[in-house]
């Protein structure tokens, strides 16, 4: 069974929602192989409970839930159907409501919802999504220059498209880390024509990558559909409303710093629980500018502020931020981290490893759609990852073979 040797560290307290809010548990949940058979069985580990919650949950019987306590975690066990009604007891009682709250949340997460842009319906249950990368930069590090004129880009677009994109993914600034900023009109005059261009050749989903409002209101105004901010609305307030407005799809990233110092020392006392709060916070802003929650990707910036090590934990714990119950985009693709795991790796050379952290997201059951450069060859990689990470059945009925000879 998955979880219980990780039930044994204790982690700090997730931070307070805002001054009366209430602690934040994070909860865990892994699919279980052992003897529910073809019942899918869930193992969750509730942890930053404070003394009086974690007595509660250990006092709280349900039949068919197994309860238990090591320090300030405790975990729990059983069917999903079990874990459900667990949750639903939690709800009763003062002290658990966002225990139960948040048990709820991650159990109804099995998939998200399935998004619905420009006609096309991106169904998460059925398969990861994937979003093809078309930087029109000339700076972006790994395909800086390579699209620069509105032809060339449109003819990358209409290839990523040929290979499999579900959406494509366009910006006009490079993030990486050091990056000058740029300004409106040069940005503006990178991506709009490109939208314009592709949108009068094909009925793809189109995101612009940016996180300022004008360039998200001309961008979808030329026929874009979703908004990715990499600032997670943070950089420039307007922009939230300005996706609102057109009825637009988001995703946001989590952040820290800027682009230009973000890697320069990056710190965390917990980094799921930091990333997911700022999450959070995304998604209350994004709410409260009247997106709708199913139309929220949330996504945690691999290498957004993150040193190797937080990148990989947040990889590891992607099925963490299942409780925010939006689903989940990560972009690995090539980035610095998988270069220097393999050894040492260029831009160029980094295709493998992207394949690898993404099968890796996958198994973790907590990534929804991956943003890819490589996208004929992360459609294979997922054609494998998805059907390993969604199989089911086949462990109830084993009969052995008859003796040979
Ligand atoms: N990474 C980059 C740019 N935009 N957007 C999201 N949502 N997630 C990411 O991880 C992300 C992003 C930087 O990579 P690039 O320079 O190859 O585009």
């Amino acid at each position: 069974m998955r979880g219980t040797d990780e039930a044994a560290p204790a982690r700090p307290l997730a931070r307070r929602l805002d001054q009366g809010g209430l602690d934040w548990p994070s909860l865990r949940m892994g699919l279980r192989d052992d003897a529910l058979g073809d019942v899918v069985g869930a193992s969750l580990l509730l942890t930053g409970l404070d003394a009086a919650q974690r007595e509660a949950v250990l006092a709280l019987a349900v039949a068919g839930v197994s309860r238990t306590g090591a320090r300030d975690a405790v975990l729990l066990g059983g069917s999903v159907e079990r874990l459900r009604e667990f949750g639903a007891e939690c709800i009763e009682r003062t002290l658990l409501v966002d225990v139960g709250v948040a048990v709820g949340r991650v159990l109804e997460q099995g998939a998200p919802a399935p998004l619905i842009l420009r006609g096309r319906v991106l169904d998460f249950a059925e398969r990861t999504q994937v979003m093809g990368v078309l930087n029109v930069t000339p700076d972006s590090f790994s395909d800086g220059g390579a699209h620069a004129t509105t032809a060339q880009a449109v003819a990358h677009a209409l290839r990523l498209i040929d290979e499999g994109a579900d959406l494509l993914d366009i910006g006009g600034e490079s993030t990486r880390p050091g990056a000058a900023p740029v300004g409106l009109d040069e940005e503006l005059g990178r991506v709009i024509p490109v939208i314009e261009a592709l949108r009068a050749q094909s009925a793809i989903p189109i995101s612009i990558d940016t996180t300022k409002a004008e360039v998200a209101r001309a961008a979808l105004a030329a026929g874009a559909d979703l908004v990715n901010d990499v600032s997670g609305f943070t950089f420039d307030p307007a922009i939230a409303g300005v996706t609102a407005a057109a009825g637009a799809a988001a995703c946001v990233q989590h952040i820290q710093g800027a682009p230009q110092t973000m890697q320069a020392d990056p710190r965390y006392r917990d980094v799921v629980a930091e990333v997911m709060w700022g999450l959070e916070e995304a998604l209350v802003r994004a709410l409260a500018a009247g997106l709708p929650r199913e139309r929220v990707l949330v996504d945690p910036g691999i290498g957004f502020g993150k040193t190797a090590a937080h990148n990989l934990m947040l990889l590891r714990r992607l099925g963490d931020l299942r409780q925010l119950g939006a689903p989940i985009l990560i972009g690995t693709s090539r980035k610095a981290f998988l270069g220097r795991l393999a050894g040492g790796l260029a831009p160029d050379q980094r295709g493998a490893p992207s394949l690898g952290s993404i099968a890796a997201a996958v198994m973790t059951g907590g990534v929804d759609m991956v943003r890819v450069h490589d996208v004929e060859a992360s459609r294979r990689a997922l054609a494998v990852a998805d059907a390993v990470a969604r199989a089911r059945g086949g462990g109830s009925a084993f009969t052995p073979p008859s003796s040979v000879g």
